[in-house]
């Protein structure tokens, strides 16, 4: 796993949260950000984005397109150190490598889901420990799932995966790329991403009004899906100041809200939300892990993982198939009985019928015999 300690800045700032002093105390803080979504819709360039400082190594001629190459879904993991003044943050950051690349993407959520609930495992195995103060906490504070910027809204492929995801960590839809689509069709993108939200009674992250203003909190809120616009090119970042994606005909700026909600959503993971976010899976996600775990498993047995069900599900086919061979053995031996004593019979019963031909003409010549002594008796 890389580990990037100081990464290089994009500008000369780096993005931690002002309100840190209240949020630690011991002046470090560990933070793990999941990215999901499809290649290509931009969760490297955001993330280096967000953490101004290139954190995730971009794609080159040489690394591209290796996710293709994989035959599932894989949770690729980068660490960095980020500091400011006497704050430091020790930052992981998972991409789900191949996720919704493959023509069949029945089940790829298994794997992220499958990871997160590894990490909540190995928490509650420390948890148990007489030290706990040894404990390593690998656990997923936030999710962001990168939706396609297309009119048709999101693929099935998304809702099911947000909707399974969201039982497992913190989840925030983002709309990639929102550079590529016009301020209507942004819109109307968001109220069609938002209605299937709702329909599917998806449980997203929503930010309270407990660690910024109300206004803030309900302003973070309705931006939900985030539209994100992203980049690392240093040549486009500083713009007279401004940071953004250079296009002939102008400039589609990063932190200018009427361009997309990349501030908001900076507010909302970095600035305002972080301590939310961390608490949110150490009340919420972790403990209704831990409740279902403890109440559903007996004392000392490890949680049951899919590699576990694999084995069993092959060990169920295995016998369900020996069974099946075995049945069919058995029938078919039955029927060669069948077949032979049926031969044996139909050999007998013409015997029995010979028999029975050969017993009618000697009753006949008996027959005779006895009417041929009876006529010379009486002469
Ligand atoms: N137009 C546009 N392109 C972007 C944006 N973010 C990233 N890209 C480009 O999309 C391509 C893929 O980005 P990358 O971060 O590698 O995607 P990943 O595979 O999801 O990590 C790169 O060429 C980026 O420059 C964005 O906000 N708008
Ligand atoms: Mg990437």
């Amino acid at each position: 796993m890389p580990l990037v300690e100081k990464p290089q800045l994009l500008y000369n700032e780096t993005s931690l949260p002002p309100n840190r002093e209240i949020f630690i105390k011991k002046k470090e803080c560990s933070f793990t950000v999941m990215l999901c979504g499809s290649s290509g819709t931009g969760k490297t360039t955001f993330c280096n984005t967000l953490f101004s400082s290139l954190v995730k190594p971009p794609k080159t001629d040489d690394n591209f397109g290796k996710e293709h190459k994989q035959k599932e879904v894989q949770i690729e993991k980068t660490k960095a150190i980020i500091e400011e003044d006497d704050f430091r943050l020790n930052l992981t950051v998972l991409d789900t490598v191949g996720f919704g690349d493959f023509i069949n993407n029945k089940d790829c959520w298994d794997v992220v889901t499958e990871y997160l609930d590894d990490q909540h495992e190995k928490y509650l195995l420390h948890d148990q420990q007489s030290l706990r103060i040894q404990r390593k906490d690998s656990r997923v504070h936030v999710c962001l799932y990168f939706i396609k910027p297309v009119s048709y809204g999101m693929l099935p492929l998304d809702v099911v995966a947000m909707k399974k995801l969201s039982k497992h960590v913190n989840i925030i839809p983002v709309i990639a790329k929102a550079d590529s689509l016009t301020k209507n069709e942004l819109d109307s993108l968001k109220g069609k991403i938002n209605r299937i939200l709702q329909a599917q009674k998806i449980d997203l992250f929503f930010p309270s009004a407990v660690y910024s203003a109300d206004e803030i909190a309900r302003d973070l809120s309705q931006a939900c899906p985030f539209a994100i616009v992203a980049t690392t090119e240093a040549a486009n970042r500083k713009n007279e100041g401004k940071i953004g994606r250079t296009y002939p005909w102008g400039m589609s700026e990063i932190e200018n809200n009427d361009h997309c909600d990349f501030l908001k959503l900076k507010d909302l993971i970095i600035n305002n939300h972080m301590l939310e976010l961390v608490q949110s899976t150490e009340k919420v996600i972790y403990e209704r892990y831990r409740q279902e775990q403890l109440t559903n498993r007996k004392n000392g047995i490890p949680k049951l993982n899919k590699a576990h069900y694999e084995r069993l599900n092959e060990e169920k086919a295995f016998i369900q198939k020996k069974v099946e061979e075995m049945s069919m053995e058995l029938e078919n031996t039955f029927k060669e009985r069948e077949e032979k004593l049926t031969v044996v019979r139909d050999d007998l019963n013409e015997e029995l019928a010979e028999y029975h031909d050969k017993v009618r003409v000697l009753e006949t010549q008996l027959d005779a015999l006895r009417n041929y002594k009876g006529s010379n008796l009486k002469k």
